[in-house]
């Protein structure tokens, strides 16, 4: 649309100076699309040439003329802001995540699958209209402590018109600011001349419009999120101008205390340790408009796998109360999707109905998302994070939850699904490795209720019950666990090559493993070279591609391009990349060749078949309190708005599990 649109909206304000004049020239240029159905403004924004960071201040477009007269002309003393690809929520989750793992030059694959992906909406008063939800809350906790008009929350390139003489703090919060988790960096690394994903090539961006605004202004940094541990690692705070690096929530009083010694302009710590809420009291439930409309439905875990950071937090369960809160919060701001976030949703509501954290709370779950679709303008509803044990454990509950939500699910998966539209849901799960000896040294409470000596049984069986329910999941693996042998990355394989084998289906994502700070795992070695990995390690990330690219290519055709295009990557790029022990699983994957084949060849390991367990031999492993609780869960009503466990002799407590 263009400057036309700009026009049609009769925005034709005086700008306050010649230095804004010059800005809204730009503006006009650069903005390509103009108000959406429902009144809001729309912001493009663009896509910075190779290399040309530095020049980002210069060529910043913002919202519509009009919308920058809202913003105050000293800018805000505060300024909220999130990396452009952590913050964007068109075409589904999947393009965050993408945009997270692929190297800079694969930008053009992107832009022609989602042309508008940059497109973000701003509120009439030129404010970023969505934002993550983990800046929501600090937004939430700032306004509450200092008052709306000190705090302004903007995209990365509004800073320019966000930032002024009043600005003290400028707070940035990160997802995965430097691509330096899991499958982000392995699959940069494996794909690019450069290490960094997308999503980190937009962080850095991002600091260098907020440090050329330092040359003009005094202000702090300050920088939060579930990613910030990544700019402790690798010792990044001074080159990307940070002050303070916060781990932690925003709604700690040590996070409060730090914004105030911020905005009186006091010297500030390089780091903060943020305690996180006991109890669901304490925790800030935004109701404004969030990406993907992701609002919280848990915190911590339970399970204690080794490797894991949310588990570290402290179980709680928002309330449903809250929750249904900001979902009206985001209906109203235009936002027609809702995903609860979440380790596991299966473990929402468990302790306060007196349950194992392992055994789902049916009654409370099922009556959380009936209200949540139910609610009128809530079109589509999306899940977050879930294990698979609760999927045997409560089959029927997968089937209810099917029936409630798929007809809501934005995600079409037309040939494996037998949903009327081809409808799915797509749970992110852990299974991480197909070896019990690795599983049982790094997640032996992932299997909980079952023994984690039968995971790969409990993984087929789950695949089995969730697949039924057309319910498939994106799967994670771990590559290169700490003392990962050639026999476990066999049973990976053996695992991989049933799935396949029983038709089932899942999204796997195989990736690298990466030592988080403050884990049991910490100061594990990881492997950091796609060069140092073993065949059999290569066979699972591409035996696993290939199982998951089953799902989207279907056609004899477009298998055959599919692979002739791997092949020619891999013979023009990606061979020198990644060394000679990624040949023949990439032959593998592509295709071209005959798995059997090229295992007969010996060049590749033959997978043996896995012997059948049933869910009722599974079942019959579980110790009897535990089976009683399950029981227990099934019998739970609902009366007077209070759920009642009708058998009571069973007693649970928080995170005794492990214990006899
Ligand atoms: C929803 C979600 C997504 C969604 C939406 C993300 C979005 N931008 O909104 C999607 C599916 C797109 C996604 C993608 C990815 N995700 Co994600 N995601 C989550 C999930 C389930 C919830 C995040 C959330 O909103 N939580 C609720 C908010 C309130 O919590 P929060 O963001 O942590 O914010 C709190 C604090 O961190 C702090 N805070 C936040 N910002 C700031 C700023 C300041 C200044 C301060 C002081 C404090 C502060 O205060 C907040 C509340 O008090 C978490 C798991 C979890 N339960 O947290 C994983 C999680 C954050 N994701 C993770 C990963 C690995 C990814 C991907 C890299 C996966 C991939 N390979 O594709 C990508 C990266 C995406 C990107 N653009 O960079 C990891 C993070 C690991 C890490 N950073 O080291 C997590 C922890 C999952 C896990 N268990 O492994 N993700
Ligand atoms: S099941 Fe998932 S969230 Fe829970 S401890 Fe394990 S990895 Fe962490």
């Amino acid at each position: 649309m263009g400057r036309r649109a700009v026009n049609q909206l009769g925005r034709t304000e005086k700008v306050r100076n010649s230095m804004e004049r010059a800005r809204e020239r730009s503006v006009h240029a650069m903005i390509e699309s103009g108000q959406n159905a429902r009144g809001h403004a729309w912001f493009r924004t663009t896509a910075a040439p190779r290399g040309a960071l530095s020049l980002d201040i210069e060529r910043h477009a913002t919202c519509y003329p009009s919308q920058l007269m809202a913003v105050p002309s000293g800018g805000f003393p505060i300024v909220l802001t999130a990396p452009l690809t952590e913050s964007v929520d068109h075409a589904g989750f999947f393009i965050q995540m993408s945009l997270a793992s692929i190297p800079e030059w694969m930008e053009w694959v992107i832009n022609k699958k989602y042309p508008a992906w940059r497109d973000v909406p701003t509120t009439a008063e030129g404010q970023a209209a969505t934002a993550p939800a983990g800046l929501r809350v600090l937004e939430a906790v700032l306004v509450r402590e200092f008052g709306r008009d000190a705090v302004g929350i903007c995209y990365p390139e509004q800073l320019p018109h966000f930032i002024g003489d009043a600005t003290r703090v400028v707070a940035v919060s990160t997802h995965n600011p430097l691509g330096t988790t899991f499958a982000a960096g392995v699959y940069a690394s494996i794909f690019g001349s450069s290490r960094e994903p997308l999503n980190a090539i937009y962080a850095r961006r991002m600091f260098t419009t907020i440090l050329a605004a330092r040359k003009q202004y005094r202000f702090s940094i300050i920088l939060g999120g579930s990613g910030a541990w990544q700019i402790d690692e690798t010792g990044t705070s001074a080159e990307l101008g940070i002050d303070t690096v916060v781990s932690g929530r925003a709604e700690s009083p040590e996070v409060i205390a730090l914004f105030r010694r911020a905005l009186a302009r006091q010297p500030l710590p390089t780091r903060v340790e943020a305690h996180h809420p006991s109890d669901e009291t304490q925790l800030t439930v935004p109701e404004t408009r969030t990406s993907f409309g992701v609002i919280e439905m848990t915190t911590g875990c339970g399970r204690r796998c080794a490797f894991c950071q949310p588990d570290l937090n402290p179980r709680i369960s928002v309330p449903k109360s809250a929750i249904l809160k900001a979902v009206a919060g985001n209906v109203s701001a235009g936002n027609r999707q809702v995903s609860l976030a979440t380790e596991d949703m299966f473990i929402w509501r468990t302790d306060e109905a007196g349950l194992p954290f392992f055994v789902p709370n049916r009654t409370e779950l099922l009556d959380l998302y009936r209200s949540i679709v139910e609610y009128p303008g809530v079109e589509h509803v999306t899940l977050s994070h879930a294990t698979i044990a609760p999927a045997l454990v409560d089959p029927n509950l997968v089937a209810e939850l099917s029936a409630l939500l798929l007809d809501r699910s934005p995600i079409q998966l037309r040939r494996i699904s037998t949903h009327p539209e081809g409808r799915a849901l797509a749970p992110l799960i852990g299974i991480e490795t197909g070896s019990v000896r690795v599983a049982r040294q790094i997640m032996a409470g992932k299997a909980l209720p079952f023994d984690i000596a039968d995971w790969p049984h409990i993984v087929l069986n789950g695949l089995e019950v969730l697949n039924r329910n057309n319910w498939f999941p994106v799967c994670t693996l771990i590559v290169g666990s700490p003392g990962e042998t050639d026999e476990d990355s066999q049973a990976t394989l053996d695992l991989l090559d049933e799935v396949e084998r029983r038709g089932l289906y899942a999204m796997w994502v195989p990736s690298i493993f990466t030592p988080l700070v403050r884990t049991r795992m910490e100061h594990s070695d990881g492997i950091r070279e796609t060069q140092h990995l073993s065949k059999l390690q290569w066979q699972v990330i591409m035996k696993a591609w290939a199982v998951a690219s089953r799902i989207g290519l279907q056609t004899t055709w477009g298998k055959l391009s599919f692979g002739i295009g791997a092949l020619m990557v891999w013979a023009a790029r990606l061979r020198r990349l990644n060394g000679p022990n990624f040949t023949w699983p990439v032959v593998q994957f592509s295709g071209v060749v005959p798995e059997r084949l090229l295992e007969r060849a010996g060049v590749l390991y033959r997978p043996r078949p896995l012997p059948r367990r049933t869910r009722e031999d599974l079942l019959a492993t579980i110790r009897p309190a535990w089976r009683e609780a399950i029981d227990s869960a099934r019998s739970m009503t609902r009366l007077g708005g209070r759920l009642t466990v009708l058998s009571t002799d069973t007693v649970f407590h928080r995170g005794n599990f492990f214990a006899g």
